[in-house]
């Protein structure tokens, strides 16, 4: 409840011949999705959409409450829908055949304004901001129900909502009141003997597809059309060798949306509150503008009617419910969200998901496109916001949809990103989650490599581990692009000063990898899973959001020496490795960890230690006095180590990653690829 008339302009929106009728609960009305839905009126295009007719069920009731849109004045009423740009139209009444031929005219007289104003704009090409009709309908709660059930009035009060007459054992007395009240519809001037709609009522039901049930657009995926996509190849980041140079993610994967933005100028839309520039996705305002029907003043930037990114709201419920109206009428897009403040909407996407899950189940309903999230500007990078923009949770909430239907993947790096996101534009019938990093941060895999990284979700990185043809002593592993960056320093810093040190480095893109095969089609299988991150030796687990979620997923395998660090809601306004160490999820503490884990390491081990705190010391002192990070930590690149330069070698020498794209070439040109 909330969404239906975000849901309504999402369908509205680049279906120019399409007239959305939403009925809107008044008691719904007070929900936030809803009562932000009215400005909805600002973005619609007159030429390019098609127009959302507002039917407010004005009944004054909700489930035990009056409505407030029901207790204010008329005046009021009118005035708020008149302020809010819409021209309200007044039915109102309880006489059942009155109340039908106002309502007819009323419609009739909407729909009128409707195509005058569309008239207007595409004929005449008028561009002034129209003040689309919309319909207040006053009519009793429960109209046509019982009146009074046991003494107590029921139609016209808050008694009606739901279940107006309990007939069960305890209440056979309601039986009789029951046939009474279904045989005042008089079915037997509706149906013949054999319980068939009489034939000339039968003429009066819309044909084919003019029916609502028939409508293609209810049935998005009838409509769908394949994205003409792009080469996400052409944007690749070159990555001579791992970590030699920094990148900004999503301002890479902006290029990325850009181009197919162009390329799909009817069906593609990218939807944000306020964000999307400051998400580094501006290149997307290279080929188009935010829609937006208001007023436009000097020194606004990329504004127009016909515009095609929606980030001119703030509000998290428009862009989601917006969203999901334009995917369940066979259209595709993404959502890019702070990743703190995609929580407004948990409830809204749970619902999406659950619509998701049973619709797979129904042969008739085809497929749509994935509901996209981008989670950007995320819980590490929060340098001027701090605490407040700090919250990974909605991975801890996603998690619990049904594994049939949600994906979360993490990218360390902008190649992985743009490998990820080529792959979920593609996919049907998901929620795909993708958390992304927009400041510059290390890239690490060439783009042939992010590939065979991502298509396989989770990897041991062999050119950053030294245990080939070994047992590690210790298996390093990190989900995420900020926790990656510090696994490699602890990595780094780990096989200068302790060579003898067997390190696996394992790094987790696809998330689900990490559930057990049984519980989700992306989970990997007991013998793989132990084949990557051993039975039984320590598992450092860096993690971009809450720990819990990691022992969560992997609380039924194998080897329980799972160490996991992640955010442990630590934050202020301070440097962005301050923030880690916070958290404790930067190098220092990682080694510590190792060393705390791992038996005899002898007193190399204990004077490493011992560094590490003095480091930590260090740190704290410099950032009090500088306000930015020691120079050793930003200026720290994995290919100035003795292990990165090792690193460099491996990666260039590696043989197997070839036949392994060849491989994955193949099976995504199957579309086996979930
Ligand atoms: C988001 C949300 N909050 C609360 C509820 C519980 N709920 C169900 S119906 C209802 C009252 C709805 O009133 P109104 O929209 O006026 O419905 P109507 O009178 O037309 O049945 C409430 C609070 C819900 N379904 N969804």
């Amino acid at each position: 409840m909330g969404y239906s008339l975000s849901h309504a302009f999402g369908a509205a929106f680049d279906n120019p011949d399409l007239i959305v009728a939403c009925v809107v609960g008044d008691g719904e009305a007070e929900t936030g999705p809803l009562a932000t839905a009215w400005q909805s009126n600002k973005f619609i295009d007159p030429v390019t959409d098609g127009a959302v007719l507002p039917i407010l069920h004005l009944n004054g009731y909700k489930i035990s409450n009056p409505t407030i849109l029901a207790r204010i004045e008329p005046d009021e009423l009118e005035q708020f829908f008149r302020g809010c740009g819409w021209t309200p139209y007044f039915v109102e009444g309880d006489e059942p055949e009155t109340m039908h031929e106002l309502m007819a005219a009323t419609m009739e007289k909407a729909i009128e304004d409707i195509r005058r104003i569309q008239n207007n704009a595409r004929d005449k090409k008028d561009m002034t901001r129209p003040r689309w009709p919309m319909i207040v309908l006053k009519s009793p709660k429960g109209w046509t129900g019982p009146k009074e059930v046991d003494g107590l009035k029921i139609e016209g009060t808050f008694r009606a909502h739901q279940v107006p007459l309990l007939v069960d054992t305890d209440h056979p007395e309601h039986v009789q009141q029951l046939e009474n009240w279904m045989k005042s519809y008089k079915a037997e001037e509706l149906f013949d003997a054999n319980g068939r709609l009489k034939p000339e009522l039968q003429e009066l039901v819309p044909k084919g597809n003019k029916r609502m049930g028939s409508n293609p657009h209810t049935n998005g995926g009838l409509l769908l059309r394949d994205l003409v996509m792009p080469d996400f190849h052409d944007h690749a980041v070159t990555v001579p060798s791992p970590g030699a140079i920094e990148g900004q993610d999503t301002m890479v994967l902006g290029k990325f949306l850009r181009d197919v933005e162009k390329l799909n100028p009817h069906n593609f839309r990218v939807f944000g509150p306020d964000e999307t520039l400051s998400n580094l996705l501006g290149a997307v305002f290279e080929v188009t503008n935010r829609q937006w029907d208001a007023r436009e003043v000097k020194n606004d930037e990329f504004l127009a009617p016909a515009g095609r990114v929606l980030d001119s709201m703030l509000s998290e419920h428009q862009c989601e419910g917006w969203l999901e109206g334009y995917l369940l009428t066979g259209r595709h897009g993404l959502f890019n969200s702070y990743e703190a403040f995609i929580r407004i909407v948990d409830s809204m996407f749970s619902q999406h998901a659950k619509w998701l899950k049973v619709t797979a189940e129904l042969p008739w309903r085809r497929p749509i496109a994935s509901l996209n999230y981008l989670l950007a500007s995320h819980v590490w990078q929060q340098d001027h916001n701090g605490f407040t923009h700090q919250d990974p949770g909605f991975l801890d909430h996603v998690i619990n949809k049904k594994a049939d239907i949600v994906r979360v993947y993490l990218p360390a790096d902008a190649n992985c990103l743009l490998s990820i996101f080529d792959h979920c534009l593609r996919s049907r019938h998901y929620v795909n989650v993708v958390v992304a990093g927009k400041h510059p941060l290390p890239q690490w895999l060439t783009m042939d490599a992010a590939v065979v990284h991502c298509t396989q979700g989770i990897g041991i990185w062999q050119w950053a581990s030294n245990d080939q043809g070994s047992e590690p002593d210790v298996v390093m592993a990190c989900c995420g692009d900020t926790p990656t960056l510090e696994t490699m320093a602890a990595v780094s810093i780990l096989r200068e000063h302790l060579p003898d040190l067997k390190v696996r480095v394992i790094n987790v893109v696809d998330l689900m990898k990490l559930q057990p095969a049984s519980e989700h089609p992306h989970g990997l299988s007991e013998t793989d899973y132990n084949s990557l991150f051993t039975k039984d030796k320590h598992i450092i687990f860096n993690f971009h959001g809450y720990p819990w979620l990691v022992h969560k997923l992997t609380y039924r395998r194998t080897n329980q020496n799972l160490h996991v660090r992640g955010y442990k809601e630590e934050g202020t306004i301070t440097t962005p490795f301050d923030m880690r160490v916070q958290n404790e999820i930067d190098r220092f503490h990682l080694v510590e960890d190792v060393l705390d884990r791992v038996p005899n390491l002898g007193s190399k081990g204990d004077y490493l230690k011992q560094q590490m705190k003095d480091k930590l010391i260090e740190h704290k002192h410099y950032v009090d006095k500088h306000g930015q990070d020691l120079p050793e930590i930003r200026n720290w690149r994995w290919g100035a180590t003795a292990a990165g330069k090792c690193s460099a070698k491996i990666a260039a020498n590696d043989h197997k990653g070839v036949p392994e794209l060849n491989r994955i070439k193949g099976l995504k040109n199957a579309d086996s690829h979930k």
